[in-house]
């Protein structure tokens, strides 16, 4: 991109197909269900289709600190090809959500929720617009995402700290101790 190239990071569609991937959650309801339901509703999209999906895990819930214990949740990632730019994957994305029933609180953030989607990597995309960060600011520091990742795209490289998702893995692990 050039300077000369208005059209932001997040909304220039790909000359052809990418591959992105991203990452799932749930920790209300039916929980597995709602992860298959997620990825069908996501395939039934024109302009995705979900390539492979990780197996789904079950982590114990990251709440922010002094807030309330929550139900644990199962995690899974996935890989995607789609034509569709940044912006309009993750509306994809956010569509979904709403049809499996999300309910976003006006005001609260980390709540229980049905189903969370998140967008880790977009090709080796670097976005950071208001509504739009890629890659996901947090995916480095969650086992919970960087596990799934691992298994199923562990070449995928994160542009900026320019590591695969199985270095960030095999790191973070080796980080944490056991049963955090
Ligand atoms: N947004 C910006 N960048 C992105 C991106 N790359 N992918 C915006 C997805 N969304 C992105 O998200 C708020 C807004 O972030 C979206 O509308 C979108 O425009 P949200 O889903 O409404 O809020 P949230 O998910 O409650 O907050 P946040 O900060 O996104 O939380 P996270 O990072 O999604 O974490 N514990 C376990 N074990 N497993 C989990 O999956 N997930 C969370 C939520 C907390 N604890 C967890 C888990
Ligand atoms: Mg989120």
């Amino acid at each position: 991109m050039t300077n000369h190239d208005h059209t932001s990071a997040a909304d220039r569609s790909p000359d052809s197909a990418v591959i992105a991937h991203l990452g799932l959650g749930s920790n209300l309801g039916n929980r597995a269900d709602t992860i298959d339901a997620a990825l069908a509703l996501l395939c039934a999209t024109r302009g995705v289709s979900v390539l492979v999906r990780s197996k789904i895990i079950e982590t114990p819930a990251l709440v922010r600190p002094g807030a309330p214990a929550q139900p644990a949740y199962l995690n899974a990632a996935a890989t995607v090809e789609t034509t569709m730019s940044p912006r309009e994957l993750l509306d994809a994305m956010l569509e979904v959500e709403r049809q499996l029933g999300r309910v976003r609180s006006a005001t609260e953030r980390w709540e229980p929720r049905t189903i969370d989607m998140d967008l880790l990597l977009y090709a080796d995309r670097v976005i950071d617009s208001p509504g739009l960060v890629v890659p996901h600011p947090a995916m480095h520091e969650r086992l919970f995402v960087l596990q799934p990742l691992a298994e199923i795209a562990p070449d995928a490289r994160h542009p900026v700290l320019g590591r695969t998702a199985a270095e960030l893995f095999a790191r973070l692990r080796a980080a944490t101790p056991a049963g955090a």
